[in-house]
């Protein structure tokens, strides 16, 4: 078992140039597109270079404990990398098109897609088409199987359910406006990370795997759901944590959360325990384009320890899972769930 593990993530990448060469030259043949498909080629290399794989990897990996070895044929695994495929595209569509309202400059240590020269807001339309891919590969590889509907309506609710959480997270960081009255854990802050990351990150690869091992008892959906929604607040709770404490050199990005105004787990967090006199500090630095109040902003964190509250979050939030995974897997592998917790706790990237 350990060996097939491990070929998992050289079996994903290995498939990746199939389903490139697949859509950009076994699809559309017309060759007054020829120009077109060669930007799609460039858009797709570019766009998925560089990124960790979690959610691709884990609809083969998930499928690999949901299914009994006699049932993986070598056509099952086919199409559950190429379904990881289509999840990492849906994820490069999203921060393709997050990168241009975040205003970030690099992202998996490159510069964003849009910051490339003669790229610009032509980025939008190759956002588009990261997301037409998805559907093209998910219909040509699984029209005849009998979970095809479930998996499209999969994706068109989950990326919908993401679109709606990133409204919210734009809405709630205006360019100027200020308003750390707005910034609450409970009423905001949850709801933003549960519909901008957890359901793509989270519930969408394992769900996508239930489908395709046939399990589609909403009651075991919920189950699962109920688990991977609670690891995919915590990831997001760690991307905002890196934001600003993370390496760039390690997470390939620049954090942008205090100049774009964000709803940051840090700013909550940190207001829940500052004195009038931070609140006041924080009003006049947060959400400005100036390095000088973004230090001001760094500085109160660590007199505010955040650090230290973080990985005390972190140790508590892994022990809420065990046991969430305790109560909630029931007749799922817990195995599919403590793989992908696993990948993420402690990560640095
Ligand atoms: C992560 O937010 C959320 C997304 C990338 C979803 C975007 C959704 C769209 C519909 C475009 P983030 O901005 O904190 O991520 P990062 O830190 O990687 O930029
Ligand atoms: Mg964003
Ligand atoms: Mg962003
Ligand atoms: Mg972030």
């Amino acid at each position: 078992l350990n060996g097939k593990k491990k070929k998992n993530p050289q079996l994903f990448e290995a498939h990746f140039e199939e389903l490139v060469t697949e859509l950009t030259e076994g699809d559309f043949t017309d060759p007054v597109l020829d120009d077109a498909l060669n930007r799609l080629r460039e858009v797709l290399v570019y766009n998925t270079a560089g990124g960790k794989r979690n959610r691709g990897l884990s609809v083969i990996g998930s499928l690999r404990e949901l299914l009994p070895p006699a049932q993986l044929t070598q056509h099952t695994v086919q199409r559950a990398l190429m379904v990881g495929w289509c999840i990492e595209l849906l994820q490069a569509f999203f921060l393709v098109a997050d990168d241009i309202m975040d205003t970030s400059v690099t992202r998996r240590g490159q510069p964003c897609w849009y910051k490339r020269d003669g790229i610009g807001l032509d980025a939008i339309n190759d956002s588009f088409l990261l997301e037409g891919s998805v559907y093209r590969l998910l219909r040509r590889h699984c029209r005849d199987q009998p979970y095809y509907v479930h998996l499209l309506e999969l994706f068109t609710e989950t990326s919908y359910q993401t679109e709606l959480g990133q409204a919210l997270d734009l809405m709630t960081a205006p360019p100027g406006q200020i308003d750390l009255n707005r910034f609450t854990m409970e009423r905001l802050y949850k709801a933003i990370v549960k519909y901008k990351t957890a359901f793509y990150s989270f519930y969408l690869p394992v769900a996508a795997a239930m489908y395709m091992a046939g399990i589609k008892s909403e009651e075991e959906h919920n189950n699962a759901k109920h688990i991977l929604l609670e690891m995919g607040e915590f990831f997001q709770i760690q991307d905002d944590y890196l934001d600003c404490y993370g390496d760039p050199a390690v997470t390939g990005k620049i954090g942008t959360d205090i100049q774009d105004n964000k709803c940051s787990w840090l700013v909550v967090t940190a207001l829940e325990i500052m004195t009038p006199e931070q609140r006041a500090e924080l009003e006049a630095c947060y959400g400005q384009q100036d390095d000088a109040r973004v230090e001001k902003v760094k500085a109160l964190y660590s007199t505010l320890q955040m650090p230290k509250l973080y990985h005390k979050y972190e140790d508590e939030s892994y022990q809420r899972l065990q046991k969430l995974i305790e109560c909630h897997a029931q007749n799922l592998p817990h195995s599919v769930f403590l793989n992908f917790a696993k990948k993420i706790y402690k990560r640095n990237k």
